[in-house]
């Protein structure tokens, strides 16, 4: 065991702001400093990441290729240091040479190589992977922009590039000796060799370098260090060009140019596609590099390619990566020259499939024109993959010709990549019970038919070591004073807390722990929105990607009902409410960015009007994002989870305000569901249509919003107010397109489709449950701390460990120092 040497460390930060900056400590900026301690962290970090390496080497354990578009990972700095178990004595080091650091780690960029909630749960995965001891690489792509910054300009979304990379990530390293050839377009030659088989030769194409970044993943007090592995692309640098191109410039600028351009930005879409070439190009390219290097380190290590399944399993998060199947199908075909039979027998037992949504629009499709032209060789399998899927189909259902329309992979002049995932995967699984019974019964019900042992659920969680540790370390303190420290790694232990929810001194405790943290975002919004919000009134928070069926347009509809009431009824029975959202709406999204308008000028309206004495505020934190976020959680006592039930497969967001003693006001939707079960419908305030209520609307067109709007008048005042110019005196018509989607006078059937007048009664009478249970202190302290202590299930530990023993069959292993 390595102990901690304060004076060692504080003489390493010194070297390195030296070395890296020819600069004294008092002569060096905070940002500089940042990176000065980084540079330390990694020290620490390098022996063990060498000793992993070392244990894989030796114990040869089976492991997992996260293969995933995006890896929503925040901040690198804090974490590492509290897995390292040096956090408290890093804080102390630096306080006795007058440095603060908070302050040092807010000098780090996000790494936001994300969206939102796939991107943050493949960045819990890898953590809890390392905690847990096993062997993991995370595969992604290295994006030069990240999630956009947002900036809030008269109201509206502006998106500002995110150059993280701009001061230098102190926590990569680049791998150029692992590097590899990616190619795409041109054509395939059939060839036939001596002994008569035929072999295929993609020419004419155009490549590019991808060049490993590794980044460490630190699991908690094991000395266990997992990699994350992005790539970047970069022009070959002497491409053998075919013998009649040879001095061909303009592709020679060409391929540079596709080096250029390839990595260079995330699509900012969540739950939705943008069908872009360049989309498809990004997925082959870090899927092609990923599974060569995985194959080239397993050849190293075992000769029978027929094994691989034996060591290695590729998990594709959601349908992005699941070009994967073709090409490891490739590589084995052309490149080890195995038969086709051998090659899907290795492939279906290597390849597993994630699915994270119901919403039609975020299925994957590519047109066969762009997919073929493209990627060539890869086409010719996938439609061979097809031919012998469709056989399969009419043998299990003879004269079915529905079956073969509905599961083709490829149909209607499309490739459907989740039909691929489901086909090549030895396994399918959805992400919250209620989500997966949904898959099953529902959205790929015939596939279920099919392959009814392939399907299995995998109730998402998330770290606690981020999550509680990091983000609300004053009850993580209190936590273990209570009950010891066996939550950090083992989070079912926190149950331990119940015992706590009656006593008036720990309620008292928590109460005033979760007053200090409303304190530190009071002072945040403060600074960044000017906004005086009271500490003492109930922070309800709803914070996630900006989405119609998460419905933020319910919530702030809400808040302008409210406001009608207490406007009316001046006197009315009324806790004070600070009403916080934080979202980001894709660019080109425009019902999202025009509710992120109206909850601007509703708060503008409502903040400054004095006759109401602050009893409402409203409050839009500006560039939602994982490191905000851990304050936002842990200052949060309500949790608006409220998407249209069976629309959200599970949220995480959930589970991470539960961690923290908030309680969740929310629909039977996603890991709600499973929330209520742990916790108790007492400990929570639930509203809304059924899952199965809402499905059965949608298969009846039954459901007309005009009879609510036409019924009820506090609901009509509201929606008037969208078009009467009351939150937009300057432009009456600005909400206009709000008012449409709820109501859309041309069509009904098309109207309101998440069912936001048909909640709406249900949600506002949730909303008056929150209020009377709040005036209780003791019953409010009693819930939140029941909720803390039934997260247990939540850990993103036990996740890992069910996909462990259900689907991956990892081995453990032990690093020694
Ligand atoms: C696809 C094609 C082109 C461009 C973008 C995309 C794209 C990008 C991101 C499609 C979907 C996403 C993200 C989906 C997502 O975040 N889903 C969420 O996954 C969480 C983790 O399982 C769940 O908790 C959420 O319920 C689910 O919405």
């Amino acid at each position: 065991e390595n102990v901690f040497n304060k004076e060692a460390f504080i003489e390493d930060v010194k070297e390195n702001v030296k070395n890296l900056y020819r600069k004294t400590l008092d002569e060096a900026s905070q940002q500089e400093i940042f990176q000065a301690v980084s540079y330390t962290v990694k020290d620490v970090i390098i022996d063990d990441w060498l000793a992993t390496q070392k244990a894989f080497d030796k114990q040869d354990p089976k492991m997992v290729y996260y293969m995933s578009m995006e890896f929503l990972m925040g901040r690198a700095l804090g974490n590492n240091m509290i897995n390292l178990k040096m956090y408290k004595e890093v804080k102390e080091a630096l306080e006795e040479i007058g440095l603060n650091l908070d302050e040092i780690e807010d000098q780090e960029p996000d790494p936001a190589l994300g969206n939102g909630g796939l991107g943050r749960l493949a960045a819990c995965f890898m953590e809890s992977l390392a905690t847990l001891g096993y062997a993991a690489y995370g595969c992604g792509i290295r994006y030069r922009y990240g999630m956009f910054k947002q900036k809030i300009k008269d109201g509206f979304q502006v998106e500002v590039p995110d150059n993280w990379l701009k001061n230098g990530y102190p926590f990569e390293l680049r791998r150029p000796e692992y590097s590899y050839e990616v190619k795409f377009g041109g054509y395939v030659r059939a060839e036939v060799t001596e002994e008569g088989k035929t072999r295929f030769i993609q020419e004419n194409y155009q490549s590019v370098l991808a060049v490993p970044y590794d980044m460490p993943i630190v699991g908690y007090g094991n000395h266990v260090v997992d990699t994350l592995m992005i790539w970047d692309a970069e022009p070959m640098e002497c491409f053998e060009l075919d013998s009649f191109d040879k001095g061909d410039y303009h592709k020679a600028v060409e391929q540079e140019n596709l080096a250029r351009n390839l990595v260079e930005v995330l699509y900012p879409n969540d739950n939705h596609i943008a069908g872009k070439e360049l989309r498809l190009k990004q997925q082959y390219f870090f899927v092609s590099a990923s599974v060569q290097r995985a194959l080239a380190r397993y050849k190293k290590h075992h000769d029978d390619i027929h094994k691989l399944p034996e060591k290695v399993t590729f998990q594709l998060n959601d349908t992005h990566p699941t070009v994967a199947v073709a090409e490891l199908m490739r590589i084995l075909l052309d490149e080890e020259g195995l038969s086709w039979d051998e090659a899907w027998e290795i492939t279906t037992k290597t390849c597993a499939y994630t699915n994270h949504t119901i919403m039609a629009e975020a299925l994957e499709k590519w047109p066969i024109e762009i997919f073929s032209r493209l990627l060539p060789r890869i086409y010719q399998i996938v439609e061979e993959i097809n031919r012998r899927f469709i056989l399969q189909i009419q043998a299990e259902f003879p004269g079915d010709n529905g079956k073969v329309a509905r599961m083709a992979i490829v149909y209607d002049g499309q490739v459907k990549m989740a039909h691929l995932a489901i086909a090549a995967g030895y396994s399918v699984n959805g992400v919250a019970k209620l989500h997966t019974e949904i898959l099953k019964n529902e959205q790929l019900h015939d596939f279920y038919e099919l392959f009814p042992q392939k399907f299995n659920n995998k109730t998402n969680g998330i770290t606690q070591r981020r999550f509680l540790m990091h983000g609300d370390p004053l009850l993580a303190d209190w936590v273990s004073e209570h009950i010891g420290n066996d939550w950090i790694t083992n989070l079912a232990h926190i149950e331990k807390l119940a015992i706590y929810a009656t006593d008036k001194k720990a309620q008292q405790e928590f109460m005033n722990i979760k007053y200090q943290n409303k304190l530190r975002l009071a002072k945040y919004i403060k600074e960044h929105n000017g906004i005086e919000v009271d500490p003492r009134s109930i922070f309800d928070v709803q914070v996630k990607r900006l989405h119609e069926y998460k419905r933020q347009l319910l919530n702030i509809l809400h808040v302008m009902y409210l406001y009608n009431e207490l406007k009316e009824h001046p006197d009315m029975d009324f806790y004070p409410r600070t009403f916080i959202f934080g979202a980001k709406a894709a660019a080109g999204y425009k019902n999202a960015k025009l509710t992120i308008k109206l909850i601007n000028n509703v708060a503008d309206v409502i903040n400054n009007d004095r006759s109401i004495n602050g009893k409402i505020k409203v409050v839009f934190i500006e560039d939602y994002r994982v490191s905000i976020a851990e304050w936002i959680f842990a200052a949060a006592d309500v949790s608006e989870q409220i998407s249209t039930a069976s629309k959200e497969a599970s949220g995480t967001g959930n589970m991470k305000f539960m961690l923290n003693g908030a309680l969740t006001l929310g629909t039977m939707d996603g890991a709600n569901v499973e929330i209520v079960e742990e916790v108790g419908k007492e400990n929570a305030f639930i509203f809304g249509m059924s899952s199965d209520e809402v499905i059965a609307h949608e298969r009846n067109r039954d459901y007309d919003p005009m009879q609510i709007f036409n019924s009820d008048q506090d609901i009509r005042k509201v929606l008037m107010q969208l078009i009467n110019g009351f939150y937009s005196p300057n432009d009456p018509e600005l909400f206009r397109d709000l008012y449409n989607s709820l109501l859309n006078t041309q069509c009904t059937q098309f109207a309101d489709t998440y069912f936001i007048l048909k909640d709406f009664r249900s949600y506002a009478e949730a909303q008056k449950r929150v209020m009377e249970a709040y005036k209780d202190e003791e019953g409010w302290a009693k819930s939140a701390i029941l909720n803390i202590a039934h997260a247990g299930k939540f850990s993103s530990d036990r996740t890992i460990q069910e996909y462990v023993d259900d689907i991956w069959h990892l081995d453990k292993i032990t690093v020694e120092v």
